[in-house]
């Protein structure tokens, strides 16, 4: 039976802006009140989907969640109409209602942690919202989040997903940009490896002192238990605290996998190669299999050269041939190291024959690659059959939201924008045409009015 990996992309939402709202993101805090491009950035990511699924890739899409987040505003005490409700957040704090405008869910590598069924005791694919507890903007984007993926996987048979954690600091999660499954085959038992930034509980546990760890180990191990991975299939690695205090905020700006092959900055993991030669030895002794592994030394690529060019964050994509294809975002080639990384990628002993560049700009201004516009989850054929079919992507569907795109959003965005009037009627209309054109129930589209 065929296993394939289904990227779902984010459908980057009509809100799209640079509010600064992410501390130790340093491109969202660099691009903070920076006028944004919603439709160039709609565009961008579809022409992603596109030619991602021309790889022949199978692509899925999430939608963008209804913005702005009204219900929010009201459980921060803010009352009356919506126009009044929206100028009394901007006059109490603007950062707040940046916080309800974010369109912070189209990177949905963040959306949630997934396992395929081949990983699971009880033979279903798990899958578990993230609760991104560790920023505000992100923490309000889980129960519609959670509401969009139980619409999607909706056969209990097959797919399991499950509440978030606690939303607490203790269980902060991020979802699968701390994750990486490597496996020698879709379809065979994977090696599950969670990153995580910082322990709660387990005082010994270091911790960056500049930029906050938005993982912890706690929260990886309860994904693992709710999602019934064997231990024996499954690591917990740390993230070097020294490499979240230079700007990774997420493990996926250091380190990309798929399948038999790893890739990493030496400053990735704590240990650095030692961890990953570790992790090689664990999957020889669990499964049998070897992965393809390529570090990259501070003198290759210096940490703030793999941060500003997102090297890491490329998306490794398995063609029919079993070759890979690495997408990269276009400022690799902009940045000497990083280009020559990737030509040094092609020559080594690895299953990536190819490397191609993407225009991503508007989403990458805001800390987010290509591979966080992205959830993978891998899935047989049957499963593949069984989700809600008109979030595929295929040649109709992408001409419909381009239409889509091009009807409803503005060219431009700026910070005073959030609070005229007219915007909320506008994306409005835009979250209700959309419904119509993925056959979503109206509960994931709520008002929030
Ligand atoms: O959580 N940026 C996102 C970027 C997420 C990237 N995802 C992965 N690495 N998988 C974040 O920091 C910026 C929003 C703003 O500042 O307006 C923001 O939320």
């Amino acid at each position: 039976m065929s296993v394939r990996e289904v990227n779902f992309d984010g459908i980057v939402g009509p809100t799209h802006n640079y509010a600064g709202l992410s501390f130790g993101n340093l491109a969202s805090t660099l691009h903070e009140k920076r006028v944004s491009n919603p439709r160039q950035a709609a565009l961008q990511g579809l022409e992603k989907m596109k030619f991602v699924h021309e790889l022949g890739a199978p692509q899925g899409v999430l939608p963008p969640l209804r913005r702005p987040h009204i219900d929010f505003l009201k459980q921060l005490g803010f009352r009356g109409s919506v126009a009044q409700i929206i100028q009394r957040a901007q006059e109490a704090n603007p950062r707040l209602l940046a916080a309800s405008y974010s369109a912070s869910n189209m990177w949905t590598a963040n959306a949630a942690t997934v396992s395929p069924s081949v990983d699971c005791a009880d033979g279903r694919l798990h899958l578990t919202p993230a609760n991104l507890a560790s920023g505000l903007h992100r923490s309000i984007e889980t129960a519609d989040t959670l509401a969009v993926l139980r619409a999607i996987f909706k056969d209990p048979k097959m797919f399991a997903v499950h509440d978030p954690l606690p939303c607490s600091s203790a269980m902060s999660d991020e979802g699968a940009a701390n994750h990486t499954r490597l496996c020698s085959g879709y379809g065979s038992p994977g090696f599950e490896m969670f990153v995580f930034g910082r322990s709660e509980l387990d005082k010994s546990c270091v911790s960056p002192t500049r930029f906050p760890a938005r993982q912890t180990l706690e929260a990886s191990h309860a994904i693992a238990r709710v999602h019934q991975l064997n231990p024996q299939h499954t690591v917990f690695i740390q993230q070097n605290p020294a490499a979240i205090d230079a700007g990774v905020f997420h493990n996926d700006v250091v380190s990309v996998g798929n399948g038999n092959f790893l890739m990493y900055h030496e400053t990735a993991f704590l240990g650095g190669d030692l961890a990953v030669t570790d992790l090689c030895q664990s999957i020889r002794d669990a499964q049998g299999w070897e992965l393809y592994t390529m570090g990259f030394s501070e003198q290759d690529l210096p940490l703030g050269e793999a941060v500003s060019s997102y090297l890491f964050n490329s998306q490794l994509i398995t063609r029919a041939s079993g070759e890979m294809t690495l997408v990269c975002p276009l400022e690799v080639k902009h940045v000497v190291n990083a280009f020559r990384g990737t030509q040094r990628i092609l020559e080594a002993n690895n299953p990536v024959n190819a490397v191609e560049f993407l225009d991503l700009r508007q989403s990458m201004d805001n800390g987010g690659g290509p591979a966080c516009l992205r959830l993978r989850v891998v899935m047989t054929e049957q499963e593949l059959a069984s989700v809600h079919q008109s979030v595929l992507f295929n040649d109709s569907l992408y001409a419909r939201l381009r239409d889509w795109v091009n009807r409803n959003y503005r060219d431009e965005l700026s910070p005073d924008d959030l609070f005229d009037p007219d915007l909320v009627d506008e994306v409005d209309t835009a979250f209700d045409e959309l419904q119509e054109i993925l056959e979503l129930p109206p509960s994931v589209f709520r008002m929030g009015l």
